[in-house]
């Protein structure tokens, strides 16, 4: 059996037990006064960034509305290609899935992968999701066409790499392993930075390394203390060359079927949660490395001088090529558009 079969073969099976357990879940509301059940889905905890923005979704929609909102977090219906299969099957109301996994769907997505691209200030960050046209139109209607109802993109912090050994410079990454999202301008990137970039879901991640099948990869602080990865990592290096997107949709369906009044419910629910994320980051990171530290002393913390980021800055030039050759013209536009956003709103 080849790996791709046993992969469709999974997925069919976890398909059924996502649709038993969901018709199981929809029955035990049946007695309750809720006008509706809306399923979400998301890729993290529930006391992780995404969860917290789900939660603060659902009490905006609870708080204002008979709907009720029931939510799904990492693990529980899935890994993140998943939980999008089943959003786009309209079997779950809402989504959230960063674009690291959305590479394939939308492979104009893989912007956010361009090295450098973002700031890591995020007061800047903050206004950029809010504001910015290529997201909240020229995204919306790449979405669109894959049958999803992009309601926001935000930010999840500056993506840090924990590895095994130490990371002073790219050469330092040569035959390193690398862990990315399946995402391929990911894979370019760290091909591009010297490493040999290996695409997992996330379930997979924490074993890879414990067992050594993966020397590295990368995600935000916060996360690479909630999921313990320091365990299983020494070493951890900021380069400043990404900071986390990550994007909640609904079923392109299910919102058009609502009437104006529901879908602006749902729109301010996601404002809400959103301003929301982006002030309960305000000094997460710091908080969360100083819990690895505390954790485990012995774990070195580097941020790249200058000088020492230079190679990964000469790769990303690279790179923003790789996806311009990926993307054609359409890529190349909202790549313009994105810069001149970051622009506007500095
Ligand atoms: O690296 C990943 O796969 C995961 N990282 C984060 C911060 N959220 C979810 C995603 O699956």
């Amino acid at each position: 059996m080849s790996l791709g079969s046993v992969g469709k073969t999974r997925r069919r099976v976890l398909a059924t037990a996502v649709a038993t357990a969901v018709l199981a879940a929809s029955a035990s509301f049946a007695s309750d006064a809720k006008a509706e059940t809306w399923k979400y889905a998301f890729e993290e905890s529930l006391t992780e960034v995404q969860g917290v923005f789900a939660t603060k979704f659902k009490e905006e929609i609870e708080a204002n509305s008979d709907y009720e909102i029931q939510l799904f977090p990492f693990g529980t219906l899935g890994e993140s290609a998943d939980i999008m299969e089943q959003a786009q099957a309209g079997i779950l109301q809402f989504v959230n899935q960063s674009p690291g996994f959305t590479g394939s769907l939308i492979p104009e997505a893989q912007v956010f992968f361009v090295p450098y691209l973002l700031p890591t200030d995020q007061a800047h960050l903050g206004r950029f999701y809010r504001e910015s046209k290529a997201i909240n139109n020229d995204f919306k209607a790449l979405y669109a066409n894959q049958g999803l109802e992009l309601l926001k993109m935000y930010p999840e912090g500056e993506v840090a790499m924990t590895t095994k050994d130490p990371v002073r410079s790219c050469a330092d990454l040569n035959e390193v392993k690398f862990r990315v999202m399946t995402n391929p301008l990911l894979v370019e990137s760290y091909k591009a930075f010297g490493a040999t970039p290996t695409p997992l879901p996330w379930g997979e991640v924490y074993g890879g390394l414990q067992t050594n099948i993966i020397q590295g990869q990368e995600n935000p602080t916060f996360f690479l203390y909630s999921t313990k990865i320091y365990e299983v990592t020494d070493h951890i290096t900021y380069a400043g060359h990404n900071n986390f997107t990550t994007a909640i949709m609904a079923n392109k369906d299910f919102y058009d079927g609502l009437g104006p009044e529901d879908q602006k419910l749902i729109r301010d629910a996601a404002t809400v949660a959103y301003d929301h994320i982006v002030e309960y980051q305000v000094g997460l990171a710091e908080t969360e490395l100083e819990k690895i530290k505390q954790a485990k002393p012995e774990m070195t913390v580097t941020v790249l001088s200058e000088e020492q980021r230079q190679c990964f800055k000469d790769a990303a030039k690279d790179v923003e090529a790789k996806f311009i050759e990926m993307t054609g013209d359409s890529g190349k536009a909202i790549l313009e558009q994105l810069k001149a956003d970051l622009k506007a709103t500095m």
